[in-house]
């Protein structure tokens, strides 16, 4: 014990004369020495003049909201509680490239995974971080990530010398400093460390060719400097995502990209679901759908409690992408963005205080500030290209409780039982647009791993090219792939009654004309169907990728849910399986797995090869290459 306080009291000293006699008691109220530690190396390497310790406190959390306002980080907008902050415009996504494990020698990871040797990765970004606080005052903020005091607890620490990053973390994150006063010396927890890196008079990092943002995994520490944009700046959102996947490999439970949502059957049940979408494939939509309620939209955890699967939110507001929100696809958002209560927007349009996004259902006006500095119409970048009035990635941050459908079991400390968990891509050519699978393997294999999507702006560089994105988590893996389809096959193996698995795909497309074969409130429809499925109220009709619904019930769910007629061609059309598509997918799939993914599991190559052969059977016996669901029979 003396030696902890003795630990302790020389951090504190070593800070004490950039810290202010309140915090300076903050700070002493907590028995971690690693935290004091932390924060001691942390001032030592980036310089600032001040660290601000704030405690949760209504006071430190206004003046965290001020202070963003005050540096310029943010401005208010017209809307009470509605601000904009701008990323510069090569700042505008997470950036893949500037992401690295650090990989001590002797460790692996799969080729697929971008990563740097752990000794020269730490010198390059330290390099990068040094003094970069100067002048600045570095922010400590605590936090929890999932519901406090449960078994999904994980605790974290983050430095940085953002105001908009500690504002952002308010509204994402629950608060951690009072568990961490109660918590004992040697608690695990994440570290974060974060700089902005040289500003212009926008208050916009300018070094973007020496941006890094780099993940420590074997000390749990996340290094991200010269960054703003909150997917690479907010350590706790993705970041912090990529240890917990580690965590739960180890210890046998699922850190997963998906959102948590309670769908209402009939008779006053309601059934939760968990979904994973890569970015910008419908994740919130989904979760958002009207008279549905959202628990969680981006990050779940999924432990085995009593052999039941059960599911909590590692974050408690949204970081959600605003095209497209409009009052008649996104109601229920575009109410609240649209109101007064605690909005972040960014890289929006800003004209007169109001901020405009590109589909938001109205004309957008023709100059104004935007993420390029004063827009207008018609101007373009240093490539001839045209600027767009909004960045297609521009972004909200809102905390879940201002909605009128978050979920009341949102701070749950054993989570929510799942019914269904959903795989969802950008496929344009294969998958039908929703279908169950035969079992918890299937549904492992052949929608998550095999989860095909198209980049989108989610991430800087090319939209559009095709990629594998298993379980929707290829930007966050930090393990050896195989190892991950290990530890699913073997979770959903433990569990008494293991949740269905759907594969959905909202963006399947006509061969001959490419158009897009749903709108995009069918998936209300497809939801509703799940939960049916759920507890065995429909039917389904047996295909080769499995097993999918029948268009009567189709039909009765399209008039219910949204007041239209569902027509037999429709279904024909969304639901004829493509064979050679199929076929050809699988082909990728596996390629994939043999030359990227060395600890790929058997299992996974029996189950898709089973599914290659469903597929040349049914060819066979129907004579088609295009077999229309009828013809499949009812389970
Ligand atoms: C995503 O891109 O999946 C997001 C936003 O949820 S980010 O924080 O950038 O990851
Ligand atoms: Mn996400």
């Amino acid at each position: 014990m003396q030696q902890i306080i003795d630990e302790i009291s020389k951090c504190l000293k070593a800070i004490r004369p950039r810290i202010s006699e309140k915090d300076y008691v903050k700070l002493s109220a907590i028995k971690v020495p690693r935290v004091h530690q932390f924060i001691a190396e942390s001032a030592e390497l980036c310089n600032p003049e001040r660290i601000f310790i704030s405690d949760d406190s209504p006071e430190d959390i206004a003046y965290i909201r001020r202070m963003a306002i005050e540096t310029g980080e943010e401005k208010p907008l017209a809307m009470p509680g509605h601000t904009v902050h701008f990323d510069g415009p090569y700042d505008q996504g997470r950036d893949r490239e500037a992401t690295k494990y650090l990989v001590p020698k002797g460790d692996y990871l799969s080729k697929a995974l971008n990563q740097i040797d752990r000794d020269e990765g730490l010198a390059e970004v330290k390099g990068l971080l040094k003094d970069s606080m100067k002048g600045r005052t570095m922010i400590v903020r605590f936090v929890c990530l999932g519901p406090p005091n449960s078994v999904f607890t994980i605790l974290g620490v983050q430095c940085t010398d953002s105001w908009y990053v500690a504002h952002s973390e308010y509204l994402l994150f629950r608060p951690g400093y009072k568990t961490f006063t109660k918590a004992d010396p040697d608690t695990h927890f994440l570290r974060v460390l974060h700089s902005s890196g040289r500003l212009n008079e926008n208050m916009v990092s300018v070094d973007h060719d020496k941006k890094r943002v780099y993940i420590d995994y074997s000390e749990d520490i996340i290094y991200s400097v010269n960054t703003q944009y909150a997917g690479n700046s907010v350590g706790f959102k993705k970041l912090a995502f990529r240890l917990a996947i580690r965590k739960a490999n180890q210890e046998g439970w699922l850190a997963e990209h998906m959102m948590i949502m309670g769908v209402h059957g009939p008779g006053g049940r309601k059934t939760y679901f968990a979904g994973a979408f890569p970015s910008a494939c419908g994740k919130t939509a989904t979760a958002m759908l009207p008279g549905e309620t959202i628990l969680g939209d981006d990050i779940a955890y999924i432990r085995n409690v009593g052999s039941v699967a059960r599911a909590a939110n590692a974050e408690c507001g949204i970081f959600g992408i605003l095209q497209g929100i409009n009052s008649h696809d996104d109601p229920v958002l575009y109410k609240v963005l649209t109101s007064p209560c605690e909005v972040i927007f960014s890289n929006v349009l800003v004209k007169d205080g109001k901020p405009y996004w590109l589909g938001m259902g109205c004309e957008l006006p023709k100059d104004g500030i935007n993420y390029t500095g004063y827009w207008w119409e018609g101007k373009r970048d240093e490539n001839g290209e045209p600027i767009p009035p909004a960045h297609k990635n521009a972004r909200y941050t809102v905390s879940l409780k201002v909605l009128e459908n978050c979920d009341p079991e949102l701070d749950n400390p054993i989570g929510v039982e799942l019914g269904g968990i959903m795989y969802g891509g950008r496929d344009s050519k294969a998958y039908v647009p929703v279908q169950q699978s035969f079992n918890w393997e299937h549904g492992i294999i052949c929608y998550g791993a095999a989860l095909e999507t198209e980049t989108t702006f989610a991430i800087v560089g090319k939209e559009g090219i095709p990629e594998i994105n298993m379980m929707s988590i290829q930007d966050f893996i930090s393990i050896p792939m195989g190892q991950n389809i290990r530890n699913n096959l073997n979770f959903g193996k433990k569990l008494k009654k293991p949740p269905l698995i759907f594969g959905v795909n909202y963006f399947l497309r006509d061969l001959k004309t490419g158009e897009y074969l749903n709108s995009p409130r069918d998936k209300h429809v497809w939801v509703k169907w799940m939960e049916l499925r759920v507890h065995n109220d429909v039917g389904a009709r047996v295909a080769p990728t499995g097993l999918i619904p029948k268009y009567e019930d189709l039909r009765l769910l399209f008039k219910k849910v949204l007041n239209r007629e569902y027509s037999k061609a429709d279904y024909t059309k969304q639901f004829t399986i493509r064979v050679p598509e199929n076929l050809a997918k699988i082909e990728r799939v596996e390629r994939f797995y043999r030359e990227k993914v060395a600890d790929a599991p058997e299992e996974l190559f029996i189950i898709l090869n089973q599914q290659r052969e469903r597929l040349v059977e049914a060819r066979e016996k129907s004579g088609m290459d295009y077999i229309p669901p009828e013809l499949f029979e009812e389970e």
